[in-house]
């Protein structure tokens, strides 16, 4: 750790703060350029434990940055992971006040529902799948606190890798059910098509980036659990949203889902 606990701590605040009023900031490695991938993850735990504190419930896990086109987007190339709470979730439908959001994008997920805790270091693809209950399509909404989203990997694992609303629909459907490498993602913004891929951009298969995110877990002592829910990552790149927005998700056997920007 390059950062002192109290530097950690103000800047958890900091990038909170940013969170709740809706205001960006500078990437924080500009007045830290020391600070190190301890210290990033140390910033992002004490951002859950503030919410935690004020009665926040932890609901599940993200994976990002696992596709090409997200980590070309965004100028990285390592996945990062971060946690989520209720108050992110939103409901299939829903209409979300764009002016509680910075700069909100969309991005299509696969999502993993688990019927047994899993728990690194040594998990690998077939671990997952084997503790998979169902997967189901959901959209991500990410809203880095930086201005522009211009960003580092530092920054933004420090910022909770952009998390800010989820929402999951579709069909839980178990893997016996449908191939996760082949099956195919649109996403719809105002009736038009944005983009496409198939589930193995993400990694190959996204079973392989909820792997990942139980190794970097279990190197912390932590697992994920069953029941909880697992964001594998953006399969595309993410796409902006204006207010009046509506934006819809189809993934091949799993169904759909939709959001609407107020
Ligand atoms: C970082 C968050 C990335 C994903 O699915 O790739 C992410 C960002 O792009 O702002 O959630
Ligand atoms: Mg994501």
């Amino acid at each position: 750790m390059a950062l002192a606990t109290k530097t950690i701590h103000d800047l958890a605040e900091h990038l909170e703060n940013c969170e709740l009023q809706a205001k960006d900031t500078v990437k924080i490695t500009d007045a830290h350029p020391d600070m190190d991938w301890q210290d990033a993850y140390a910033i992002q735990d004490a951002i859950r434990q503030r919410k935690l504190a004020r009665g926040a419930r932890l609901v599940g896990f993200k994976a990002g940055l696992t596709s090409h086109a997200k980590m070309k987007q965004m100028g990285v190339d390592t996945p990062c992971f971060g946690f989520l709470v209720d108050q992110f979730a939103a409901n299939d439908g829903d209409v979300i006040a764009h002016n509680s959001l910075i700069h909100p994008k969309v991005e299509p997920e696969i999502v993993f529902v688990l019927k047994h805790e899993l728990r690194g270091p040594g998990c690998h693809i077939g671990a997952v799948l084997a503790a998979t209950d169902f997967v189901m399509p959901g959209f991500e909404v990410i809203d880095s606190r930086y201005r522009d989203f211009k960003f580092d990997l530092k920054s933004v694992i420090a910022d909770n890798t952009s998390a800010a609303r989820f929402v999951v629909g579709g069909v839980a459907t178990p893997l016996q059910a449908v191939d996760l490498r082949t099956v195919g993602v649109v996403m719809a913004k105002n009736g038009e098509n944005v983009a496409l891929a198939a589930g193995a951009a993400v990694l190959g298969h996204p079973a392989a980036a909820v792997a990942m995110l139980a190794n970097h877990l279990g190197q912390r002592g932590e697992s994920l659990p069953a029941g909880a829910v697992i964001l594998s990552g953006g399969v595309t790149e993410a796409v902006a949203v204006a207010p009046g927005d509506h934006v819809s998700l189809r993934i091949q056997d799993i169904g759909r889902v939709s959001l609407r920007f107020g």
